[in-house]
């Protein structure tokens, strides 16, 4: 593959409902998509950088620039064979995995585009249908948590996941199972939490909880292994997993039971499989987290989730949750019985409305070869 040109959009784009973590609050999203042209078919990334750098150092602003100044150069110079290469191309370019991933992640839809085959089957899916659930974010009160819940659990969902903080989890986690005693529950803290903490963190053994994701700090394998030793709920791991050796680690000294993988967090598919077989040689179970992706990100991610090792319901939702109008057609979409159905279609099955991506331009830059 000869890619002519990358070109950098970020696009604006309100959320239907703000969506609060441990670190903050967000109303609306800065987006920033990845677009790559390669003999003749365009192929679209998303970078998960968020707005700020809170739940990672990587941010909007750090991702153009890498993006510009090294990533993009180093495809543009010479012939790629498929999105699979782009890793060891971008290798020395340390970290800015969020970077990296949307570019990879552009390329392999270009790949899969040229090549006319559904994305799922090129990443080696077999899931013909995944599983999904939802991530909620911490509300002005419990009221309107449980308000939340309930609708989630009408549509279908299979896994509803909470987040929590100090003062916002035990307390509400008793309202949850005082009304819903059997749905399957797990929460997040994103590092909201310090071993000085474990007597605390010890109580939510009592809410029969799928996973606690992520207690400690963000940069922390084996204080979690620490942790898992002293709690019988499964730790699941998302900030601190960067890479498969990353994975290979938490695993062999038990600092968790359960890895959540994110292309965008990880650096792309290839590195998002790597972890993926790493977790089955150990028997653990792997589930496909979010980054309140626009539809480009949501398509990647389910093609992501049809590989035979993610067992458990992932982040992964419709797009109405998230967006009046999301910019992919058809829209991603969730039956009643809580799965998203796979197609034959190739590509994701998803297309870029590249007119509502015009609309929301803020600013966009093209490179190509030698400029
Ligand atoms: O930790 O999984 C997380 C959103 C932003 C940053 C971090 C996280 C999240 C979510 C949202 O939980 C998942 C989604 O996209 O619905
Ligand atoms: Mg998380």
């Amino acid at each position: 593959m000869k890619i002519e040109s990358v070109t950098l959009r970020e696009i604006h784009m309100p959320l239907v409902q703000f969506f609060e973590t441990s670190f903050g609050r967000v109303y609306s999203r800065r987006i920033l998509l990845v677009s790559v042209e390669a003999d003749g078919v365009r192929g679209w990334g998303e970078c998960v950088a968020g707005e700020d750098p809170y739940y990672s150092a990587e941010w909007i602003e750090t991702a153009w620039p890498t993006i510009k100044h090294y990533l993009a150069p180093l495809l543009l110079q010479s012939e790629l064979s498929s999105g699979r290469d782009c890793a060891a191309r971008f290798a020395r370019v340390r970290g800015h995995r969020m970077a990296k991933g949307a570019l990879e992640n552009a390329v392999w839809d270009a790949e899969v585009r040229q090549k006319q085959q559904p994305l799922w089957k090129l990443l080696g899916g077999t899931r013909r249908e995944i599983a999904c659930g939802v991530s909620i974010g911490i509300q002005d009160t419990p009221e309107e948590l449980l308000q939340k819940i309930e609708t989630e659990l009408a549509a279908g969902y299979r896994r509803i996941k909470i987040k929590v903080k100090p003062g916002w989890d035990l307390n509400v986690l008793e309202k949850i199972r005082a009304r819903w005693a059997d749905i399957v529950l797990s929460v997040d803290a994103n590092s909201a939490y310090t071993l000085d903490q474990v007597e605390h963190l010890r109580k939510f053994d009592a809410f029969n909880l799928l996973m606690i994701e992520q207690p400690l700090w963000n940069d922390e394998i084996y204080l979690h292994a620490r942790l898992q030793k002293a709690i019988r709920t499964a730790i699941c791991l998302d900030e601190s997993i960067l890479n498969a050796r990353d994975a290979d680690f938490a695993l062999e000294i038990g600092a968790c039971r359960i890895i959540n993988i994110k292309v965008g967090r990880v650096g792309g598919f290839s590195e998002a499989m790597k972890i993926h077989d790493v977790a089955v040689r150990h028997n653990v179970p792997v589930w496909c987290g979010g980054m309140l992706e626009s539809g480009v990100g949501r398509g990647h991610n389910i093609a992501l989730s049809t590989l035979e090792n993610f067992r458990l319901p992932g982040d992964v939702s419709a797009s109405k949750r998230y967006w009046k109008e999301d910019i992919i057609e058809p829209e991603v979409e969730v039956r009643a019985d809580g799965m998203i159905a796979i197609g034959d279609t190739p590509g994701t099955g998803y297309q870029v409305r590249e007119d509502l991506v015009r609309k929301f331009t803020v600013r966009e830059e093209t490179f190509r070869a030698g400029k």
